[in-house]
C-alpha cells in the first residue's frame, strides 16, 4: 500500500536510524529482514537463458537456471523504456522516464537527490552496495559503498570509480565485478541486512568474451532465427528505416575483425590466436549477401554467448557464497537485465522497440520459504515493480510517487484479482544511435498497440501476438480488429492519464 510521500518516509526512517549502532525497535529483529542480492546484466536476452527454453537452445546457463528451479521465472517482465540508463533509473526509482527525468543515454543525467529504494533501505538500517555498471552519469547515491565502471565500461582492464576515487584494474570485467561483489559481502557488517547490486557490463555491445571462453562453442553452427532476413513488409516506415541490422550496422570491432584497444599484450596474443585464423578464412571466402549476414550472425552468437558464460559463472560464485555462509535461506536473489535484446530476430541486434525481444527482460527470483519454487509466471510484471517489491520485503512503506506494484503476492503465487492486464511503454532516444523512431503504446497479454509520431512518420500499428507471435504484420487497419483498436486507444489514454505522461515529451527527451 502506498501510504506516505517519499520525503516523509525518508525523514521518518532517517530520524529513527540516527544512532547507527543500535537497531531501532521496529527493526530489532534484523536477522529476519531479508538480504537482497540483485544481479543485473546489460542486454541479456531471455532467448539466451536455458531456463527460458528458447527453441534455438543457444546456451546452457546452469547457474541462472538454478534460480528458476529454486524460485520463480517470470515470462513477461516488460520494461517501460528499452535502453540502458532509462531502465536503470526506473529500477531505482520505481518510476517511468517522464517522472524520473532519465529518458535516454545521450544527454540524460540522473538526479541523485530523488527517492530510490536503496536510499530507503539504507535509511532503515540496510547496508547497501553497488558494483559494476551504473551508466547514470551522476554519482551513485544511497550506497554505503559503490564501485562503478565509468560510462559504459570496457571488457578488459577497466578503470573503475570506488566511492569517488578512480582506480585501474587488470583482468576481465565480469570476473572483477564478481570479485568486488564477494569482497564487499565478506567485509560487510554481519549484524545488518544488506542490499548488494551486482551489475555486469556483459553482454553489452561489443560482446567481448573472457579469453577462457573464446571457442567455448567448438565452432558450433547456431540455428538462425526464422526472421533473420525479415523484409519488414506488413510494418511501417519506422521498422524499415532503422539502423540496427546485422547486415548493415554491425562494424568491424563488433565482429572482431579489428581487436579492441584495451587488451594488454598477453591478452592480445590469446585473442589473436582465436580470432586471427578464423578471420583469415573469412576474408579469403569473400562472402556476400545472405552468406555474409549468416557469417556475421554466427560470429555475433559466439561472442555474445561467450560473454554470458562468464555472467553465468558469476551467478554461480555468488550463489555458492550464499550457500557456504548459510545466507541463502534469508536472501532474496534476483537475476534480471536492463531490457531484452535481438539475437538476429528481424535481422537485428540492439533493443529499443516495444516489440517482444527488446521489451521483455529476463526475471528470476529466489526467496526460499516465500517465493514458490520451480514456478513460471505469465503475469505482466515490470522492472518498475522492483523497488516496491524490495521495500515491501523489508517491511517498509512505499512512497506514493512510485508507479509500479510489489511482486510479493505473485512470488507467493497469490495474484491479486486486480493485477495489471495492460502496460504502458514509451521510447524516446532518436535519431542516434540506431535511428529507432520514438514511439509509445500499450501492451496486453495478446495485443500490442503502438504509435510512431515523429512529423515525418506518423502511424499506428496493432499486433496480435496470438495470431502473429513474431510481430510481422500490423492488423491495425483490418476491420476485424476495429473494436480492439478502439479499446486499446482508450486504454492508452487511460494509462497516460494515470501515469501522468505529459502531452508531449520535452525536447531533451530525444537526446542529441
Ligand atoms: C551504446 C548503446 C548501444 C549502441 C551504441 C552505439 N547502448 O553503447 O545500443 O549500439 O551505443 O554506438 S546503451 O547502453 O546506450 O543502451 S555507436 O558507435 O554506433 O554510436
Ligand atoms: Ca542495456
Amino acid at each position: 500500500m502506498k501510504t506516505r510521500s517519499a520525503c516523509s518516509v525518508l525523514a521518518v526512517l532517517a530520524a529513527s536510524c540516527v544512532s547507527g549502532s543500535s537497531p531501532t525497535p521496529a527493526f530489532a529483529a534484523e536477522a529476519r529482514r531479508p538480504n537482497i542480492v540483485f544481479i543485473f546484466s546489460d542486454d541479456h536476452a531471455y532467448q539466451a537463458i536455458s531456463a527460458y527454453n528458447d527453441s534455438r537452445r543457444l546456451l546452457e546457463t546452469p547457474n541462472i537456471d538454478r534460480l528458476g528451479r529454486e524460485g520463480i521465472r517470470f515470462d513477461r517482465c516488460v520494461v517501460p523504456n528499452s535502453i540502458c540508463g532509462p531502465s536503470r533509473a526506473s529500477v531505482l526509482t520505481g518510476k517511468y522516464s517522464h517522472k524520473n527525468g532519465f529518458y535516454n543515454n545521450t544527454n540524460s543525467r540522473f538526479d541523485g537527490s530523488q527517492t530510490t529504494f536503496p536510499k530507503l533501505l539504507r535509511a532503515s538500517g540496510y547496508q547497501t552496495a553497488i558494483v559494476g555498471k551504473w551508466h547514470l552519469v551522476s554519482e551513485p547515491t544511497g550506497f554505503d559503498d559503490w564501485r562503478i565502471l565509468p560510462g559504459q565500461g570496457i571488457y578488459y582492464n577497466p578503470p573503475m570509480i570506488h566511492n569517488g576515487k578512480r582506480e585501474q584494474h587488470q583482468g576481465y570485467t565480469t570476473d572483477l565485478i564478481t570479485d568486488f561483489s564477494l569482497d564487499w559481502l565478506k567485509g560487510r557488517d554481519k549484524s545488518k541486512p544488506f542490499l548488494l547490486m551486482c551489475q555486469h557490463k556483459a553482454p553489452h555491445r561489443e560482446w567481448a568474451p573472457a579469453l577462457r571462453h573464446l571457442g567455448h562453442d567448438g565452432d558450433r553452427r547456431y540455428p538462425e532465427p526464422p526472421t533473420l532476413f525479415d523484409d519488414y513488409a506488413g510494418r511501417g516506415k519506422a521498422e524499415h528505416d532503422q539502423d540496427m541490422t546485422i547486415a548493415a550496422t554491425m562494424g568491424d570491432q563488433d565482429l572482431k575483425l579489428t581487436p579492441p584497444p584495451y587488451l594488454n599484450s598477453e591478452q592480445r596474443k590469446a585473442w589473436d590466436a582465436y580470432y586471427e585464423p578464423r578471420n583469415a578464412t573469412f576474408r579469403a571466402a569473400k562472402l556476400e549477401g545472405r552468406d555474409l549476414v549468416r557469417w556475421k550472425y554466427q560470429r555475433y552468437m559466439h561472442d555474445y554467448l561467450g560473454c554470458l558464460k562468464a555472467v553465468d559463472e558469476s551467478v554461480g560464485r555468488v550463489l555458492k557464497y550464499l550457500d557456504d555462509e548459510g545466507l541463502a535461506e534469508n536472501t532474496i536473489v534476483v537475476y534480471s537485465a536492463d531490457q531484452g535484446f535481438y539475437l538476429g530476430e528481424h535481422g537485428w541486434f540492439d533493443k529499443r522497440w516495444i516489440f517482444e525481444e527488446s521489451l521483455r527482460a529476463p526475471l528470476l527470483v529466489r526467496w526460499p520459504g516465500v517465493a514458490q519454487a520451480g514456478v513460471a509466471s505469465a503475469k505482466l510484471v515490470s522492472n518498475i515493480d522492483f523497488a516496491e517489491t524490495f521495500l515491501e520485503a523489508a517491511g517498509l512503506p512505499v512512497p506514493a510517487e512510485m508507479q509500479g506494484r510489489s511482486l510479493l503476492p505473485l512470488l507467493k503465487s497469490q495474484t491479486p484479482a486486480d493485477w495489471r492486464t495492460s502496460f504502458y511503454y514509451e521510447y524516446y532516444e532518436y535519431p542516434v544511435p540506431h535511428h529507432v523512431r520514438p514511439h509509445y503504446g500499450v501492451v496486453t497479454d495478446r495485443y500490442k498497440l503502438v504509435h510512431f509520431y515523429t512529423p515525418d512518420v506518423n502511424y499506428w500499428e496493432l499486433f496480435d501476438l496470438k495470431e502473429d507471435p513474431r510481430e510481422l504484420r500490423s492488423v491495425h487497419d483490418e476491420p476485424a480488429y476495429a473494436q480492439v483498436v478502439a479499446d486499446l486507444k482508450k486504454e492508452v489514454v487511460h494509462l497516460r492519464d494515470q501515469l501522468q505522461v505529459p502531452a508531449e515529451p520535452p525536447r531533451e527527451a530525444y537526446g542529441r
